[in-house]
């Protein structure tokens, strides 16, 4: 065989277009340039020559068929409402987890199990069918994963969904209240006081849009009562523990290793409603909450409520907090509209991306601990670094060797640069030469991580960039592109390009982390599921007024009811149970001209309820490819007139 099989990505489209971007850039404060690159209506050239440089590690890129991943990507789907779960390093998509937005595959938003975790209005409809999500953490234990759950945000109507990595299903969603633009989240990775509680706890959500409070449309020209606020969820019941009012506008969350602190970046402290407020002050805030205060000011009764919400609120604005002793929470001042604040895997720093200031600033910890104690008398002296790293900074990623890789969502570009080098720099070593590499991306990164980055057990051995715009990269499939996630190999002292792979949109965040950190299941218990029917002879139609339950079960290729009866006008709940229990084999249901079709996995229950308006023959069969006699597996409802 003589065809290409591997395809490598290209090397970089050359200098011309980066200056062209940077030009560009330059007279557009807010960055929205890439439009501007000229757009190319065929594939890219398949490259001849391999990716620059030599491989600086062993690492192994291209997996054989039957070769298994070592890292799993969870990442979000943007406004696709989903999330997805990709094998690194092959970048190949295995699973979508459907969570904020019905999904069809599955039957999400059809089955009366996944309608309950979404929420729906009195009628029975489901309350939201949109989702935008953007940033997905997971569990920790000991500073690194411990595989229980994983959580990502629903920007557009303020929902946190729980994922359960032992199944990949999502479990429980919260909608968070007197919030709009939910964006950044993070969970605790320890408590604040009690030390043996050395786990999560805890997830934390910032607000982006600031609304007046509360939002009933009395004040919406009074920019003083616009305030965002920042939640704290239970990480087990997923209930709302608290909240903070607060200045600014949230982006990203993170958190301390310790436990003591979380920080949202702040990018309109300006408090302003319109685009040009907002970037009117040269500085904003990367705000630091004490946790252990803000739980004791709940305890001790000092907080508000808006509106019908019952949640807790206490009072974390800039002018409430001048006085370290007493304080909930510090605004350490940032430049410019910062982007991201990302923990260091070495538990002492966190930094935030510039994106309209060409600089990185790095805060550290413990002299924020140390301003709330009343130990450093500058809360500006917590930051100890702030250099220059290239155009449009938006995220970091790190390789536990002491080195941050932050996207240049203008320059196009990675930039890799030692942490401990760039606080030298700024402590006025002007020698110290901060920036280890650059590596041109295609094109415009927002996201970056690198496998296990946001734990302590940081390994560096591959990084995935989420670049925003693919253009030239893959064959064109009209006007709407996949975005492009590249793999590069930071093993070595110099990033190497290593794989595209396009991303339906549109993803912002992942993590990567090891694979044998989870332990998913594969097979559900009969006993998980109230409803579930155990033996095939239970199966049957009881009838109850109006309301008809027809209880079936599944084994391949067939269903035990060759048949059922109902009459037009009842309320028809039908619960599937299916009794296969070997991996793989999942069934389907579909009910023609029901608009219903969900699947059960082996050993899964679900059910749907519907009504039975219209008369006639209805062949219900089998989705899901099961047996040579999939075609076959299907009977029928009869609806009687
Ligand atoms: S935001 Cu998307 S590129 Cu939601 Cu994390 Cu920065
Ligand atoms: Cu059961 Cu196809
Ligand atoms: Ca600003």
């Amino acid at each position: 065989m003589t065809q290409d099989k591997q395809l490598k990505p290209t090397a970089q489209a050359g200098i011309g277009r980066r200056s062209f971007i940077n030009t560009a850039a330059l007279a557009s404060l807010a960055g929205v340039v890439a439009c501007t690159e000229k757009p190319s209506s065929a594939a890219a050239p398949v490259a001849s020559a391999p990716a620059a440089g030599a491989h600086a590690s062993d690492n192994v890129t291209h997996l054989k068929p039957g070769e298994l991943d070592t890292y799993y990507e969870l990442s979000s789907g943007g406004h696709n409402g989903d999330m997805r779960v990709l094998g690194i390093p092959s970048g190949r998509e295995l699973h979508r987890i459907p969570c904020f937005v019905p999904d069809a595959l599955v039957g999400w938003g059809i089955t009366n199990e996944s309608k309950k975790i979404m929420g729906t209005k009195p009628d029975g409809s489901l309350k939201y069918t949109v989702g935008d999500t953007h940033h997905i953490h997971a569990s920790y234990k000991d500073g690194n994963y411990d595989g229980r759950y994983a959580w990502v945000n629903d920007k557009i109507n303020g929902r946190l969904a729980r994922l359960r990595l032992d199944y990949f299903v999502c479990d429980k969603i919260t909608e968070i209240p007197n919030i709009q633009g939910f964006h950044g989240i993070f969970p605790d990775k320890a408590d604040p006081v009690d030390p043996k509680i050395n786990y999560t706890t805890r997830v934390f959500c910032g607000a982006e849009f600031a609304i007046p409070l509360p939002n009933t449309g009395a004040d919406v020209n009074k920019p003083e009562k616009y305030h965002s606020l920042f939640s704290c969820v239970d990480a087990e019941s997923m209930e709302m523990r608290w909240q903070v009012l607060i200045d600014g506008n949230c982006d990203l969350t993170a958190t301390s290793y310790d436990g003591k602190l979380a920080a949202t970046n702040q990018y309109n402290t300006e408090n302003g409603v319109h685009y040009e407020d907002m970037m009117s002050a040269e500085r904003d805030a990367c705000l630091f909450f004490n946790i252990a205060r803000v739980e004791q000011a709940v305890k001790d009764g000092k907080f508000k409520t808006y509106g019908d919400s019952k949640v807790p609120v206490v009072d974390g604005t800039h002018a409430a907090n001048k006085d370290p002793k007493t304080a909930l929470t510090a605004y350490v001042s940032v430049p410019k509209n910062p982007h991201g604040v990302n923990a260091s895997p070495d538990a002492k720093y966190f930094i935030c991306a510039g994106k309209l200031s060409p600089t990185v600033t790095v805060i550290e910890l413990a002299k924020v601990l140390d301003w709330f104690d009343g130990k450093l008398e500058k809360l500006d002296a917590a930051i100890v670094a702030e250099v220059e790293v290239g155009l449009g900074p938006l995220h970091t990623a790190f390789d536990g060797r002491g080195n941050a890789y932050t996207t240049l969502f203008l320059d196009s570009q990675m930039v890799k640069w030692n942490v401990a080098t760039a606080i030298k720099f700024h402590a006025g070593d002007k020698t110290a030469k901060y920036v280890v590499d650059r590596l041109d991306v295609q094109y415009q990164p927002g996201h970056v991580n690198a496998s296990q980055s946001e734990t302590r057990a940081a390994d560096g051995k591959w990084m995935v960039v989420g670049c925003k715009f693919s253009k030239d990269r893959f064959l064109p499939v009209g006007p709407l592109h996949p975005e492009n996630e590249q793999l590069i190999d930071i093993s070595g002292e110099k990033m190497v390009l290593v794989a595209d792979h396009p991303a339906r949109g549109e993803p912002h965040d992942f993590i990567i982390f090891k694979r044998d950190l989870v332990r998913p299941k594969q097979v559900y218990a009969l006993e998980d599921f109230p409803l579930a029917t155990k033996d095939p002879k239970d199966s049957g139609v009881v009838r109850n007024g109006k309301k008809v339950t027809v209880r079936l079960t599944s084994q391949a290729p067939a269903f035990s009811l060759r048949e059922f009866t109902v009459k037009k006008g009842d309320e028809v709940t039908l619960i599937l149970t299916n009794l296969d229990k070997v991996e793989d084999l999942t069934h389907g249901l579909a009910i023609p001209k029901y608009n219903i079709q969900f699947v059960v996995n082996p050993l899964e229950t679900a059910s749907v309820t519907f009504l039975a308006d219209k008369p006639g023959v209805f062949w219900f069969y089998c989705t899901n490819f099961c047996h040579a006699l999939h075609l076959e597996m299907r009977s029928r409802m009869i609806v009687e007139a």
